[in-house]
């Protein structure tokens, strides 16, 4: 575990998102963490981990809240450093869509996942969560994309991801499709959806730069 983590996590206990936020951005310009790092080791296990105290129970979900809010607000402000990134990098020229489905308000591993494509050459665009099916196949339409990138986590998101990604196929054969995020753990769950990639990491999309390269 990286030794800041633990000044982080301190400062998000105490919901403080002034501190928390400069604490964050402090490490990444003075290059004592990646972006990856801040991403992987920082900001995805603070909310993955989090457990609400037994004494805390009824104001548990306006905790869980405020820190999201605090999570995503760093997430955005590292959107310069990607691009300072995304800049000495080669470009792969290759178009992603990234999204998730209707009814998946989940979006901080969809928004870590599009920064991921970014940084690994990707031409990647995030359109947003809770996306409607006819939605989704417009914007395949419209952007032509190579790769469409779907981050579920509701296990019962499941029968309407089945019916997008059976939608992009039909329609869209040459579209490749990536399935991600926490539904997938469920057992059997992969097996019912057509997809050209599962990857559980963010970091797995490098994997894929590396094919397409
Ligand atoms: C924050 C949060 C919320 C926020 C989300 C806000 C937002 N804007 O995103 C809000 C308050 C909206 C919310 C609501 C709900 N939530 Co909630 N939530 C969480 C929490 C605490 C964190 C989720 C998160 O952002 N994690 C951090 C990210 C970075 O992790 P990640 O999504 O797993 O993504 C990583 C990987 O999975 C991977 N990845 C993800 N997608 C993809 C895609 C590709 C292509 C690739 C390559 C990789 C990849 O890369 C990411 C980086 O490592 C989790 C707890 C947990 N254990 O995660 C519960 C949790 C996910 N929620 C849960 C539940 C039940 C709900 C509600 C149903 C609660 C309710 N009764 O209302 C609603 C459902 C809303 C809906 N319809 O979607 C359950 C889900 C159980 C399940 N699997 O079915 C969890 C696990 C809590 C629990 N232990 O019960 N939630």
């Amino acid at each position: 575990m990286n030794s800041n983590y633990e000044g982080f996590i301190k400062l998000l206990d105490l919901e403080d998102k002034d501190k928390s936020v400069n604490y964050a951005l402090e490490l990444l310009k003075s290059k004592k963490v990646t972006l990856e790092e801040l991403y992987l080791d920082f900001l995805a296990p603070a909310l993955t981990t989090f457990v609400c105290q037994e004494k805390e129970k009824e104001i548990c979900i306006w905790k869980e809240h405020t820190r999201t809010s605090i999570i995503r607000t760093i997430l955005e402000c590292t959107y310069p450093f990607v691009i300072e990134r995304r800049n000495e990098i080669k470009k792969l020229h290759k178009k992603v869509v990234i999204l998730t489905p209707s009814e998946e308000y989940h979006e901080i591993g969809a928004i870590i996942v599009n920064h991921f494509f970014m940084l690994a050459g990707f031409e990647s665009q995030y359109i947003g969560a809770n996306t409607p099916k006819n939605d989704i196949l417009m914007a395949v339409k419209a952007y032509q994309p190579d790769f469409v990138a779907i981050s579920v986590t509701n296990y019962y998101n499941i029968v309407i991801t089945k019916q997008i990604t059976d939608g992009i196929k039909k329609n869209y054969p040459n579209v490749k499709i990536i399935v991600g995020g926490q539904a997938f753990l469920q057992h059997g769950a992969i097996d019912q959806i057509s997809h050209d990639y599962y990857m559980q990491k963010a970091s797995d999309v490098f994997m894929i730069a590396k094919e397409v390269k």
